[in-house]
């Protein structure tokens, strides 16, 4: 059993006051319209609102005004209007950027906030919100701040009568929808990008955690980016997030969430304008760990590739196969570590595992639990939830597993490692492409050219070798197979907010 840990007063930090509960609408924070009243010949806000919910406790934070079809519309037409007639899509690259500059600054100067903002609505680890989510985030903006002036077209000499030049445009007016695990990061990993490029946006945010999101439009406005450019609409996926996917005066959807509405969203996208979309989707992502691996480092890798931010992560290690050589040494040191992580309050900086997001997640996740044991896997550690309230649940291993069992295949998204053994390199590369998932893997060898040779036949977005987690700006990730397309970071991502149009010219009289 983990330790749990329900912080001491002195080490919780005084919880923030929620300033921004509205959706942000053309530079405005307002009330939610949809389902508006009439009152005479006056259409008045219906002011319409839903919980958010803190993990720690399951009690509610604040009321957050729920947005609906009418209120993307709202917002649609503000973004469109900004696209169309407004200064960013005009304004030189250069100017962009330091206006992105200015609101990397501020999101910087509110750090503590922010994070605690985010340990408040998702359960994520306060330190660590200080240290990567909020900074990161910051850095991303910076990124593309500084590629705003770097988006350049081509020249080609097409034939003897044509030349032509390209044109990389801003692609329109863009949804991105976006999931809860990550509240700053995927904000910034999403707005960064297309307001670099000069694009006009709606974010939507989970309806698990709204909060960042509404601050990040506040601090958008001070830092001086024209109003309709970033637009938050807050609210639930089948309401606002599918008036976002249906939209037929949205040109671009981007969407990080489960592949279910992944498919929904392609669906949606075909059946309204044909706008093009992105899909960032679950995985189930393998690491491999190989005989001559230092076993205690690969065993903290491995623990940290499915327990950071509570296995609520995309690119989780879920699944880890270790070489028969080192496999009961690894299986005895992973169930000693995973015993001593400490569970709890996440403003307590002992603790390394705060709450589940919610209620559904934290079931979700008991179930597969369960489902697992009846399945004949064997619990090495966990199990089972943690404390007395919140929705905590211990690191969880299940070892004697095999590749048909659900613990296995599916997305489980939470703490829950199935722990396997395999003979030969081959079998390895097998049963790491034996999913429908292809987001990342980890490999851990002091071989590294066995290493490189095994990335090469892994069908997946990133590989790590002897890392995990290891993001950066530049290094661009996504999915293979049904974990989705298109790459958020890097350059690549710029890209997907760009179109490309070329512009030919005759050539008369040349003798080439
Ligand atoms: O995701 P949803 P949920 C996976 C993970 C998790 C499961 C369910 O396995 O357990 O999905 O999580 C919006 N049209 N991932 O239910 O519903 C929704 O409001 C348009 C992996 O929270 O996909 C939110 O903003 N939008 C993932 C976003 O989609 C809709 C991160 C994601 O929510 C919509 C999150 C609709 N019909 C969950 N329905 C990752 N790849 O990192 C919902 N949404």
């Amino acid at each position: 059993m983990a330790i749990h840990s329900n912080g001491s007063s002195e080490n919780i930090i005084k919880i923030p006051e929620i300033k921004f509960t509205k959706l942000f609408i053309n530079g405005e924070f307002v009330d939610s319209v949809s389902g508006f009243f009439f009152l005479f010949f006056f259409v008045l806000p219906s002011g319409k609102t839903f919980e958010t919910i803190d993990p720690r406790t399951g009690e509610v934070i604040a009321r957050v005004a729920a947005g609906d079809r009418e209120d993307v519309d709202l917002a649609v037409q503000a973004a469109r209007e900004a696209f169309d007639h407004g200064p960013w899509p005009r304004m030189s690259g250069s100017k962009r950027g330091r206006i992105m500059m200015k609101f990397a600054d501020l999101v910087d100067e509110n750090v503590e906030e922010l994070a605690a903002l985010d340990t408040i609505d998702a359960g994520k680890l306060f330190s660590w919100g200080m240290a990567i989510d909020i900074p990161h985030a910051a850095n991303t903006l910076r990124y593309y701040a500084g590629a705003a002036d770097k988006i350049h077209g081509e020249t080609l000499k097409m034939s003897r009568e044509l030349q032509a030049y390209t044109l990389r445009e801003p692609f329109g007016v863009v949804g991105h929808i976006i999931p809860w695990n990550f509240p700053s990061t995927m904000f910034f990993m999403k707005a960064s990008p297309a307001l670099a490029a000069g694009c006009t946006m709606i974010v939507k945010p989970a309806e698990q955690t709204p909060l960042s999101a509404l601050y990040y439009a506040h601090l958008a406005k001070l830092a001086g980016i024209p109003d309709g450019v970033l637009n938050v609409v807050t609210g639930f996926g089948a309401t606002a997030g599918a008036a976002i996917s249906s939209h037929m005066d949205i040109d671009k959807v981007s969407f990080t969430g489960s592949t279910e509405v992944g498919r929904l969203v392609m669906q949606a996208a075909a059946t309204s304008n044909l706008k093009s979309i992105s899909l960032e989707l679950g995985g189930k992502s393998p690491i491999i760990i190989f005989d001559d691996a230092d076993v205690d480092t690969a065993v903290d890798l491995a623990l940290l590739g499915i327990l950071y931010n509570k296995g609520e992560i995309c690119v989780a290690g879920s699944r880890v196969y270790v070489q028969e050589g080192i496999y009961d040494e690894f299986v005895k040191k992973a169930a000693e570590k995973a015993k001593t992580w400490v569970v709890g309050d996440p403003f307590d900086p002992s603790v390394k595992q705060g709450p589940q997001v919610d209620k559904n997640q934290f079931d979700k996740i008991l179930s597969y639990i369960e489902h697992g044991k009846r399945e004949g896997a064997t619990l090495l550690t966990g199990g089972k939830s943690s404390g007395e309230k919140g929705y905590y649940i211990e690191p969880t291993i299940f070892t004697d597993v095999t590749e048909d069992m659900l613990v296995v295949k599916d997305e489980i998204f939470g703490p829950v490692m199935a722990l396997m053994k395999f003979k030969t390199v081959e079998e390895a590369i097998a049963k790491a492409n034996n999913t429908r998932y292809g987001l990342a893997a980890g490999i851990v060898t002091k071989d590294l050219n066995l290493a490189n040779t095994v990335s090469r036949s892994i069908r997946a977005g990133v590989i790590w070798i002897n890392c995990y987690f290891a993001f950066d700006n530049d290094c661009s990730y996504g999915g293979y197979k049904m974990s989705g397309f298109g790459r958020d970071l890097g350059m690549d991502a710029l890209d997907k907010y760009l179109q490309v149009k070329s512009v030919v010219t005759p050539i008369y009289n040349s003798p080439w």
